[in-house]
């Protein structure tokens, strides 16, 4: 039998699912995520995941969207060095400090070398005895690399679709759409949580959005963690003046990535300090239930701690409870 037949009349399938959940009512569609929100996680909770860049720009992939591909004219064509293992504790602690659970380190890599690795695996090691959960993202992983992330502690590893098939070559052509699935494969074979989404408001189509998450939800089992990052328009990127997506198309996104995958803890990530309150109060209406929170993401701003704090208070949330029983330090 021709699998490959099968997997792709399955994904058409899936896809037309998908679009009739976009085309619902926009007030039906939003209940409807709620309700699955309400069934499967605890009430008025949202997960806190702090973010920092432990190698900057000069990045060797092509990726339309970011900042940091040498290939754009933005001000990061100069490489950073790996920052030392004191610097990304202190950050840690700091984090831990202000209430976040977890603490995602991320490099502008296409893959890491086993010399880099032993230096990020002893940051997992360290960052873990903090008592925080723990999450990198390094690009590809070549075979054996997630097992050697296991044992340092990982929780989670963050690697993205970023967005339908169909699109993606539009988007990035130095590493393929299997290329990314590969990966996702060999972190989930050794046992680590995966957190893979993608970004919306690349001048795509709805149908393209949706066969994102037709992609996302036919990962088995789902992603435990699936951020949704609205685009952000980086001056000097391909993608500086894309139009912005509309404010409910994003909110339908969200609502249905939520009915989709109803166990996953969904991020409400990137373009956060560009969306007012109110679009943030919807989105956690439709099921996200996670921030990145910290003044910065990896090179461009969040919003401040002190307006996440009052916005989640504002809204009656409060941060979920602490998923690493052990506080260890
Ligand atoms: N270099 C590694 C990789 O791409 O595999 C890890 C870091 S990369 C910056 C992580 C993710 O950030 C990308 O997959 C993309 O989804 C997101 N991202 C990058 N630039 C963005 C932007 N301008 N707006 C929204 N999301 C962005
Ligand atoms: C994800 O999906 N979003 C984060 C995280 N995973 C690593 C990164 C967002 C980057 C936004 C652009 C920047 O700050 O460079
Ligand atoms: Fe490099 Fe990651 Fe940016 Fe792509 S998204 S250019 S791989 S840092």
């Amino acid at each position: 039998m021709d699998t490959n037949a099968v997997s792709r009349r399955s994904a058409a399938l899936r896809l037309a699912d998908v679009l009739s959940l976009y085309d619902m009512p926009f007030l039906d569609l939003v209940l409807r995520a709620q309700e699955v929100h309400r069934a499967h996680h605890p009430a008025n909770q949202v997960q806190l995941s702090t973010l920092m860049s432990i190698k900057t720009g000069a990045c060797t992939e092509d990726c339309a969207y970011c900042p940091q591909s040498a290939h754009h004219d933005t001000e990061l064509a100069e490489e950073s060095r790996l920052v030392d293992l004191e610097t990304v504790l202190a950050e840690a602690r700091a984090a831990r400090a202000q209430g976040a659970q977890r603490f995602c380190m991320g490099a502008a890599w296409r893959s890491p070398s086993e010399r880099q690795l032993d230096d990020v695996v002893e940051m997992v090691r360290e960052v873990k005895a903090l008592g925080l959960e723990t999450c990198v993202t390094l690009g590809m992983l070549k075979p054996g690399q997630a097992e050697r992330l296991k044992q340092a502690g990982l929780d989670f590893y963050n690697h993205n679709l970023d967005t339908s098939p169909e699109f993606y070559g539009s988007i990035i052509t130095t590493r393929s759409y299997q290329d990314r699935l590969d990966t996702l494969d060999r972190v989930r074979e050794a046992g680590i949580k995966v957190c893979c989404g993608g970004i919306v408001g690349l001048g795509e189509s709805r149908r393209e959005r949706a066969g994102l998450l037709a992609q996302l939800a036919s990962l088995e089992p789902h992603p435990e963690s699936v951020p949704i990052n609205n685009l952000v328009r980086v001056e000097g990127t391909p993608m500086a003046d894309v139009p912005a997506v509309d404010e409910l198309e994003f909110v339908r996104t969200i609502a249905v990535a939520r009915i989709l995958m109803p166990r996953s803890v969904l991020r409400l990530s990137a373009g956060r300090n560009e969306m007012s309150d109110s679009m943030q109060a919807l989105c956690f209406m439709a099921g996200a239930s996670s921030i990145f929170y910290g003044d910065a993401l990896l090179t461009t701003d969040n919003p401040r701690q002190e307006t996440d704090r009052l916005l989640l208070e504002r809204m009656g949330l409060r941060p979920a409870e602490q998923a690493v029983e052990a506080l260890t330090a």
